[in-house]
């Protein structure tokens, strides 16, 4: 590996608040990273990845939402394991950080600067020789499966032709099998895809998405259309059905729920939330990841199965959405205390709950406020297969291994994380520090987000040496095509 050994012993005795301000303070120093200790392990961990939409920061009761929001699946999994306060999407919207993600790897590198979601029928956006979480553990051996929302584009340029072979798809980058839909839960073609086939044709007809992929599109040529109530649930069946039959190997899923991203169209047996249909929706989703935990348990797989809970941005908080500003004024923060949600450049946008559970490893009931980025999730893993990363590959991706599994914090894994909204406004965190980077007449913006959460101070003008740093880090980061070191080709 290209990481060089560092004992468990020297991260415990290098860590503490001491340690981690004088790292903060000197934005550059980070921590070697730590290899495995467990390779005796008999029987390599399952790995479970669930990906919620759009949810935001503050919508579980482990995150301070209010204990009238029934969210206790996700309780639980903060409880066993440990929660992460500064965990960030690398994009506040969806398809960029999937791509994040599944690469390890800022998606404006292979997509440019627009910033924005893709259409539903995009080409797959993910380059069918680069490493993935799947290609990953599809090379160590593991069984592996997506569930849910892909969203990341079918098929070759210029889109998806949905009557011919949905390939290159999830099953080109790694996944052995795939049960979902192409993008969000109104996109045609308003069915189910299992691997490379669309569900439910009409033989003989051709299917035809009228037109606009817009909330009031239909498909032709398909039988039935989904019933959005009971997406959630279809997916949930497949992967816990998924996890029985494959449970006599290692195995790695990822699940990705369509909630709670509108339509919120929850299954009808989820009522009574004081946050109304927002809120019923949330609660669908906790019972989602508890039905994957109970299968865990029942399999008797809990203990040797990683299990990561976040979100791939954060939520809405348009005030125009009526469902939305009703649990709102219900009470719901809904990214806690952070300014703006989804598509913004503040952190509502970007930090996203972030939950992991590994009994026996991940100590239980813990909290990290380490800064971490979605695109770490692919070196950690490769950290717990002990799998060198290639140069080349997964370039914006840091091993939090540690972070995952230390009980004192330790020195920071990353020196900044480097985020980009869907107005293609790109910022930086390092340390404490966030910069705004503004285009011209525009000035950029300089926070100190952990003494100001709400980002409602500028305070450029007094750090203007810092702010100069910053930018110069993101500049070179974005120019040198990798932040993790030694990942260029
Ligand atoms: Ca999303």
């Amino acid at each position: 590996m290209e990481n060089k050994k560092v004992s468990r012993r020297r991260f415990v005795s290098s860590g503490g608040i001491a340690a981690t301000a004088a790292a903060l303070a000197s934005f550059t120093r980070v921590a070697l990273q730590a290899t495995p200790y467990f390779s005796a392990q008999r029987r390599k961990p399952n790995i479970i990845v669930i990906l919620a939409d759009d949810y935001g920061w503050g919508s579980s009761h482990c995150y301070g939402a209010p204990a009238t929001l029934k969210t206790p699946n996700l309780d639980r999994l903060a409880r066993e394991g440990r929660r992460f306060t500064n965990a960030y999407a690398p994009s506040s919207v969806c398809s960029p950080t999937r791509y994040g993600i599944m690469t390890g790897r800022y998606d404006w590198r292979t997509r440019g600067d627009g910033g924005g979601v893709i259409g539903a029928a995009a080409p797959l956006q993910i380059e069918t020789d680069r490493l993935t979480l799947a290609s990953l553990c599809k090379g160590q051996g593991y069984r592996t499966a997506a569930f849910g929302k892909w969203h990341l584009g079918l098929q070759t340029p210029p889109g998806t032709d949905w009557n011919k072979p949905l390939t290159p798809g999830p099953r080109a980058i790694g996944f052995d099998y795939f049960f979902g839909i192409a993008a969000n839960a109104w996109n045609g073609p308003h069915t189910f895809i299992e691997n490379e086939t669309l569900l439910g044709r009409i033989p003989g007809e051709d299917v035809k998405v009228m037109e606009d992929y817009s909330p009031s599109n239909y498909t032709k040529g398909i039988k039935e259309q989904y019933k959005t109530n009971y997406l959630m649930e279809a997916f949930t069946d497949k992967a816990t059905d998924w996890i029985e039959k494959n449970s006599s190997e290692s195995f790695f899923m990822y699940y990705a729920a369509t909630a709670v991203h509108k339509p919120h169209d929850y299954h009808p047996r989820f009522t009574g939330s004081p946050f109304d249909r927002y809120g019923n929706f949330i609660e669908e989703l906790d019972w989602c990841v508890g039905q994957i935990l109970e299968q865990l348990d029942r399999l008797k797989l809990a203990d040797n199965t990683l299990v990561i809970f976040t979100s791939d941005n954060g939520g809405v908080i348009f005030q125009g959405d009526p469902e939305i500003k009703y649990a709102m004024d219900a009470g719901l923060a809904i990214n806690g205390p952070l300014r703006g949600g989804k598509h913004s450049e503040w952190e509502g946008g970007f930090r996203e709950p972030f939950l992991v559970r590994w009994p026996g490893k991940v100590p239980a009931g813990t909290v990290s406020d380490q800064v971490i980025c979605l695109t770490d999730i692919l070196a950690t893993l490769a950290c717990v297969l002990d799998v060198p990363l290639p140069n080349g590959n997964a370039e914006d991706s840091f091993n939090a291994w540690r972070l995952f599994t230390e009980e004192n914090p330790g020195l920071p894994i990353r020196d900044h994380v480097i985020m980009h909204a869907a107005n293609s406004t790109y910022a930086i965190r390092m340390g404490d520090w966030k910069l705004v980077e503004r285009k011209a007449p525009r000035q950029n913006e300089l926070y100190n987000i952990k003494e100001d959460v709400k980002e409602a101070k500028n305070i450029i003008a007094a750090n203007a040496d810092r702010a100069a740093q910053m930018q110069k880090l993101l500049s070179e980061a974005r120019d040198r095509g990798y932040t993790r070191p030694g990942a260029g080709k």
